[in-house]
């Protein structure tokens, strides 16, 4: 339906159509109109929250006509967009964010010291918008900033969740999870109650012929479940593209209540109706690289794709072109295997709806989907029951076997000889239930597959997708290194380094092009500089000790070495090395007299996290941390030599205080398991340095910023197997003998209750030591002990921080979307035109 206004009325329209604010004044008469109309509060009723709402909502406002006119700018010119298909966007706090890509902090900053309101706490009134688990969600977040600063036509598509990642909260030393509903005051989304999907579930499929001898599949009845489109604006930097992140909502279809059932005295089992379509975008699963085959999540994943596929569908037809443009108007990336049900979701539209031939619908699919892998790990690695996925979604089944058949025929013809291959490629796998192997599903159905660092992007190609290499050849497979936004992890966290760089090299360009920083090298020496750069390091470790003090009551000494590690808690992370190491310390200062006690260098050992709250080693590992601290922070001989801090609920907002203050941050996982890292990136972009094994973007952070800067241990992942074997089939594998003695005051109850510990040291002792801790035991204890005596020689370390921030250009997340852009998606940018002033 033609919705335009008609060309008569268009001139009143254009007169009183909305306006930026451009001045301090108008942005507080923005403010104000908010806080006493819009949230009905007054000058007598104002706290910070009222304060938050009334700026967020002037700020949105911006955002909004910008988002509007680049939605516009992108229907006419009509060029080919990019969809980014991804269960997790974690996205953190949107304010700071929108201020600092709008540009106007400092003016909003002034407007509201002179309405009694202080900007810090004003935006920590945000609750972060925290629908993703970890690195996966956050890379996505950090890919729409880049998206929209560079131009980009693109969407971001995920599921509107009541409820985010849990909230953690310690308790007695162990981790809780209580309920993340964020979405009390969300001005952030914009209901789109006219734009919905019906998506069906169940039924059956009805097979006939028609008049033409055509084979027509009908699927039929089961029920259906409305998805309800709430949009968000992503504002790019620097730019007026704001961009659209599109969340779906689930609601019974048919409206509010199925009045049959109602009027027919069946209240309660409408209601029931109700609730059981909501529960599919109610929750996050709060897995990290681990999948449980939980019906629901098969659900919301295919509900997900249903909805946003249609969604796209919708939009490529308004465009009248033939179904062969789809893929030179259409990029869609799959961000791991949770979307790949997309594949055969489209090729049922082809095929059922628009009546495509097989091979021409298939070579769409093709050429339109991208797959991104994130892991090697096995347990993360994604299989539906066939029972399942025939129970849910029949036709797609049927599909899936079609897709594999003709695979199977292909692979069959191009390697007679190796029959094997058929049943170790096949997307079914021959077990008991049979399983649908969806990392090869989205592999067959995608044109390029992509790993996130250049060590994984090997891994891959060489062991889950090693037969894959043989039958397409190896130009199917690329590496694209992810990066982090420079605008939230520099800009934002740490104004006063990226106030400091500008600086120098003469503006902030450098955040639209951070390999501008390699300028900085040339200040190595200046006196001034070094200054400057050490004071703000300072600052920022002043703000976490403070933070700590105020939400741990744990006083720490910001002089002290601060060595954090912040993560998802996972054995293959290995933070129990981490705090094995810990108490290996504790237990040599302890040795120590008085005297030698002073030559040591004081230490604070931060870590946080969360453990999916069915993963009980991980959960145990917390607990350990907590105890350890519990003993070190209150033993007098120990004093500020050591402390240990468990910092509780770690989140985005909470990295963007803790990624300024590191002097080295961990990064110590097995080699061969951790598939890049970026946590990695935005420590040393805020001058930290690492310790580190030689595993995903370790390796090339090292490459760009020099060995010297970094400080490597460890075994490396070409022998990880080798050893893995020796700890199960050979006699003499024996414990490092420091590991031995950490080991034995633990059972000994110095951190409390043995028992609690010991499937923990049992991992390692008894079960094969899967994750290596104790073969890198001791290069990590000597590694450490390099760390405190390079930190003894502050003008050393000051120059090796200067030296790495400035050549980490690299891991911009821009420069991977033009990766993308270039090798996977073949798309455009789509500049907005030129304006005065902006
Ligand atoms: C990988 F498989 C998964 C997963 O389920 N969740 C997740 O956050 C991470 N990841 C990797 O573990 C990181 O190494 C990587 O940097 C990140 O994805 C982004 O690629």
């Amino acid at each position: 339906v033609e919705a335009s206004i008609p060309e008569g009325q268009r001139a009143a329209w254009k007169k009183f159509s909305a306006t930026e604010f451009k001045t301090k004044d108008e942005f507080e008469s923005e403010v104000v109109k908010h806080i006493e109309t819009t949230l009905a509060r007054s000058l007598f009723n104002c706290d910070e929250a009222a304060a938050y709402g009334g700026v967020a909502l002037a700020f949105r406002d911006r955002l909004v006509i910008e988002w509007n006119r680049t939605q516009q700018r992108q229907s006419s010119a009509d060029p080919k967009r990019v969809y980014y298909l991804s269960l997790e966007f974690l996205m953190g706090r949107a304010l700071d964010n929108a201020m600092l890509n709008v540009g106007m902090k400092d003016v909003a900053k002034e407007g509201l010291g002179e309405l009694g309101f202080r900007m810090e706490d004003v935006i920590s009134q945000e609750r972060d918008a925290a629908l993703g688990n970890g690195g996966l969600g956050r890379l996505a977040a950090c890919f729409l900033d880049s998206l929209a600063t560079l131009n980009y036509p693109a969407w971001g598509y995920a599921l509107r969740y009541k409820y985010g990642i849990f909230k953690q909260e310690i308790v007695d030393g162990y981790q809780v999870e209580v309920p993340d509903y964020w979405l009390d005051f969300n001005p952030w989304e914009f209901p789109r109650h006219d734009v919905t999907v019906d998506v069906q579930f169940y039924g059956h499929v009805r097979k006939y012929m028609d008049e033409s001898g055509k084979q027509i599949s009908v699927w039929e009845d089961g029920e259906l479940v409305t998805a309800v489109a709430y949009d968000a604006p992503i504002p790019g930097f620097g730019t007026r593209t704001t961009n659209n992140l599109r969340l779906w909502s689930s609601k019974a279809s048919h409206g509010e209540f199925d009045f049959t059932k109602f009027n027919s005295g069946e209240y309660e089992a409408s209601v029931a109706e109700q609730q059981r379509a909501e529960t599919i975008s109610a929750v996050l699963y709060p897995n990290d690289s681990l999948e449980r085959g939980k019906e629901l999540r098969l659900k919301q994943q295919y509900f997900w794709c249903a909805a946003s596929l249609f969604d796209i569908v919708r939009r490529f037809k308004k465009s009248r072109k033939a179904w062969k443009e789809f893929p030179n108007q259409v990029a869609i990336q799959l961000n791991d295997t949770h979307p790949t049900l997309a594949i055969p979701e489209l090729m049922r539209i082809l095929l059922d709806q628009e009546g495509l031939e097989w091979d021409e619908a298939w070579s769409i699919v093709q050429k339109t989907f991208g797959y991104t892998n994130h892991t090697v790990l096995p347990e993360a690695l994604e299989k539906w029951s066939v029972p399942l996925v025939q129970h849910l979604l029949p036709r797609h089944l049927q599909i899936i076997y079609d897709i594999n058949l003709n695979f199977m025929h292909y692979v069959e013809r191009n390697f007679p000889k190796d029959r094997e291959m058929l049943g170790r490629v096949s997307i079914i796998e021959e077990s008991t239930p049979k399983m649908v192997r969806m990392a090869y599903l989205a592999v067959i159905g995608s044109h390029k597959v992509n790993g996130v660092a250049e060590l994984h992007s090997d891994l891959i190609k060489t062991t889950i997708f090693k037969d894959f290499v043989k039958i397409y050849g190896p130009d199917k497979f690329t590496n694209v290194t992810n990066g982090i936004t420079p605008r939230r992890w520099l800009h934002q966290a740490n104004p006063r380094l990226s106030e400091l760089i500008a600086s120098k090299l003469g503006g902030y360009d450098f955040l639209r092009d951070l390999t501008l920083l390699h300028k900085i090298e040339a200040y190595v020496d200046d006196k001034e500089f070094r200054k400057e750069f050490q004071e703000i390091k300072y600052a920022n470790k002043v703000r976490l000790a403070k933070y700590t003090k105020e939400a741990h009551g744990i006083s720490v000494n910001p002089s002290s070495l601060f060595d954090i590690q912040v993560k998802r808690i996972h054995e293959y992370k290995r933070q129990q090395l981490n705090i094995f190491g810990v108490i290996y310390r504790y237990l040599e200062l302890k040795d120590m007299s008085p005297e030698e006690r002073k030559k040591v260098q004081p230490r604070v050992s931060f870590f946080g996290g969360k453990a999916a709250p069915g993963y009980w080693m991980a959960k145990t590992i917390i607990h350990l941390i907590n105890q350890v601290g519990a003993v070190v922070n209150n033993d007098k001989d120990i004093g500020d030599l050591l402390k240990v801090v468990f910092l509780e609920d770690y989140n985005v907002s909470k990295a963007e205080i803790i990624c300024p203050a590191s002097d080295i941050s961990e990064h110590i996982s097995t080699a061969g398991t951790e598939a890049s890292g970026t946590s990695n990136m935005k420590f040393v972009l805020n001058g930290g340095l690492v310790i580190g094994t030689c595993d995903g973007a370790n390796i090339e952070i090292t490459r760009e910023i020099g060995e010297d800067n970094i400080f490597l241990f460890g075994n490396l992942s070409e022998d990880v197997e080798d050893l893995r074997h020796a700890h199960t089939y050979s006699g003499d594998f024996a414990i490092d003998p420091k590991l031995e003695r950490v080991f034995a005051v633990i059972r000994a109850g110095r951190f409390g209750d043995a028992a609690q510990f010991s499937a923990l040291v049992n991992s390692i002792v008894e079960h094969g030591d899967y994750y290596l801790v104790s073969d890198d035991f001791a290069s990590y204890i000597d590694t450490q002990k390099l760390i405190d005596a390079a930190y003894k020689d502050q003008e050393a370390w000051l120059t090796k921080t200067i030296t790495s921030v400035s050549r980490m250009g690299f891991f911009s997340s821009d420069r991977c979307i033009d990766e993308y852009a270039e090798m996977i998606w073949n798309v455009e940018p789509l500049a907005p035109p030129k304006q005065n002033g902006a």
